[in-house]
């Protein structure tokens, strides 16, 4: 999702090819033998295979919304790595309870709400985590969230996350994020190039 958002935001036109995890095609593994997702093959040849990756080198391509220059570098380093990090181990134990009988639920949702917490206190009297406009770490964090948000949507929605909520909703109007999140049938080899993101105006 992050990486579609910032190719979308870059007006980065890619190949999409849309794999279905549990049998990964022999091309994607021939790419990246890691086999995660997404990877990005650029036309030099050279292949990304972190997110965060893609992002960066999408937006340094082309940067109209200015996501790479919003945010004090240090501190949204530290708040991305946190997010990939422990919050992202959280909500995975969160997501998926029954596979981690360790804790209940509610008690996995409340390790992740250490870092929901930070979130909402960041987003005291301003609409973007750093700051008034969208940086590079709002888009980073925000699928990881929006998940989050999903687990137990009636639950969230009575939380005292109000700040949160807000931002949530600024993404879900935003055309890049609208333009990223649309399913996409299986590749297979052969298939006819698929491009993205579709003709939008962002
Ligand atoms: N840190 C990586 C994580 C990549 C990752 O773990 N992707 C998952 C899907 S969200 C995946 O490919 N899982 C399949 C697998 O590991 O076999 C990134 O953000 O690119």
């Amino acid at each position: 999702m992050r990486a579609r958002m910032a190719l979308c935001a870059a007006r980065i036109e890619v190949e999409i090819r849309e794999v279905r995890l549990s049998d990964k095609p022999q091309q994607l593994l021939q790419v990246s033998p890691r086999g995660t997702v997404p990877v990005l093959q650029l036309a030099s040849g050279q292949v990304l295979v972190e997110s965060l990756e893609i992002m960066r080198w999408a937006l340094e391509q082309c940067d109209p919304k200015g996501w790479l220059q919003c945010a004090p570098a240090a501190p949204e380093a530290a708040l991305i790595a946190e997010n990939d990090g422990g919050f992202k181990a959280d909500l995975d134990r969160y997501k998926y309870a029954d596979r981690h009988p360790q804790k209940t639920q509610t008690q996995w949702r409340a390790e992740a709400e250490r870092f929901v917490v930070v979130l909402e206190s960041l987003l005291q009297g301003r609409d973007y985590l750093f700051g008034s406009r969208c940086s590079l770490a709002d888009v980073a964090i925000f699928p990881m969230l929006r998940q989050f948000a999903a687990v137990e949507r009636e639950w969230f929605n009575t939380a005292p996350y109000p700040r949160l909520t807000g931002w949530l909703q600024r993404f879900f109007d935003d055309q890049i994020f609208v333009a990223s999140m649309g399913k996409l049938p299986f590749w297979r080899a052969g298939d006819a190039a698929r491009q993205f993101p579709q003709r939008i105006t962002v």
